[in-house]
């Protein structure tokens, strides 16, 4: 068919040619939006890989010497097995608990082979992981993050990556320098701020954290932030504890908006294994944590702790941080998780 020819039928069919443009322009729209999806996935995927190597790796050659023996699943690999994963930090009682889970399937299984061993666990870690899934928050209208934490363990450069998150959403994103113990603090905060075009909020060192936190969720409400995160000491004096001053600015946060804040999140570094639980256990008796960030999974091979973490606080892992850069803070899904651990 020429040009002119196709020109006349066109005419001559409007709604039929009308169709057939909407169609593929539908269709071109499918494949973009498939493709993007396609590809936001594999990113996610590989910066989760890429973080958990260590772990992953430690894993894929313990758990390979045992395949390897190609025998059936016994008593002596259980025991094997308790070893790899108290050795990758999953903690006492969750490296029990995933034995049980693991006997009762092979038992109501019947199938021994040491094969499915990888499979058997995959389903007993998800099984403890899924026991807290991580549902989607709606924001509030100024939604309100207190981010607290043992000194060191990543919480201003998290703040930083949560900020970006934000931004990256088109939402507004006010800092809190409620830090006022450390030299340095607020200056590492306005750095970041600047980096992800967030607004900080600051007073002088040795201000009182609470007045802080007031003065920003106050402006935060009073200029329609759709996001304020309170960064907050790690360490202080040792005459004042550290949990009081905590609980203090919680209560004023709550005086300055009602209700807020709307999350209380624990930053807690990987690789300081099972302290990591107990600074966990201890923040979330005395604040009540609504959320978790394990950071530095990419310096360990002990990334079991996010499993043991999880099973015996019982509080959702919000974010597990992956390394030092702007991208390295991950959403936690568990499935991505396990797969990057066991793949
Ligand atoms: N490898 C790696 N390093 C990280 C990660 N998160 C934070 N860090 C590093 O941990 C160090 C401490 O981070 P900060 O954000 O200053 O920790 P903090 O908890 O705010 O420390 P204080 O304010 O002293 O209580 C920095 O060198 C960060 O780059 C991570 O996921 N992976
Ligand atoms: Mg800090």
């Amino acid at each position: 068919m020429d040009l002119q020819t196709l020109e006349t039928w066109i005419r001559l069919n409007p709604l039929i040619s009308g169709l057939i443009v909407l169609g593929c322009f539908l269709l071109i729209l499918l494949v973009v939006i498939l493709y993007r999806r396609r590809k936001l996935k594999r990113q996610i995927s590989s910066t989760m890989t890429m973080g958990l190597e260590k772990t992953h790796d430690q894993l894929k050659i313990r758990l390979g010497e045992l395949i390897r023996l190609n025998r059936d699943i016994d008593e002596g690999v259980y025991g094997h097995l308790e070893e790899v994963l108290l050795g990758a930090d999953v903690g006492v009682k969750t490296t029990q608990k995933l034995l049980r889970y693991l006997r009762e399937e092979v038992t109501s299984t019947g199938r021994k082979d040491i094969h499915l061993l990888k499979g058997y666990l995959r389903n007993e870690i998800l099984k403890i992981l899924n026991a807290h899934p991580t549902e989607s928050l709606i924001p509030k209208k100024t939604h309100v993050l207190m981010i607290v934490g043992v000194n060191g363990v990543g919480k201003t450069t998290t703040i930083g990556k949560l900020a970006s998150l934000y931004r990256n959403n088109d939402e507004t994103v006010l800092l809190a320098a409620a830090d006022t113990f450390r030299a340095g603090a607020v200056d590492q905060l306005k750095v970041w701020s600047t980096r992800v075009g967030a607004h900080t909020l600051a007073q002088k060192d040795g201000a009182d954290p609470a007045a802080v936190a007031y003065d920003a969720v106050k402006a935060g409400v009073a200029r329609d932030f759709n996001r304020v995160i309170i960064d907050t000491a790690g360490r202080l004096h040792t005459k004042i504890n550290l949990m009081e001053e905590l609980k203090k600015v919680r209560r004023v946060i709550d005086k300055a908006l009602p209700g807020a804040p709307h999350e209380i999140i624990l930053v807690v570094d990987a690789t300081q294994g099972q302290n990591a639980l107990h600074q966990a256990r201890e923040f979330h008796q005395a604040l009540g944590l609504t959320g978790i960030i394990l950071t530095k999974l990419d310096g360990t091979a002990k990334g079991g702790i996010v499993v043991g973490i999880l099973d015996e606080i019982g509080v959702p892992i919000r974010y597990v941080g992956l390394g030092e850069r702007l991208e390295d803070l991950k959403p936690f899904f568990a499935t991505e998780f396990v797969d990057a651990l066991l793949n």
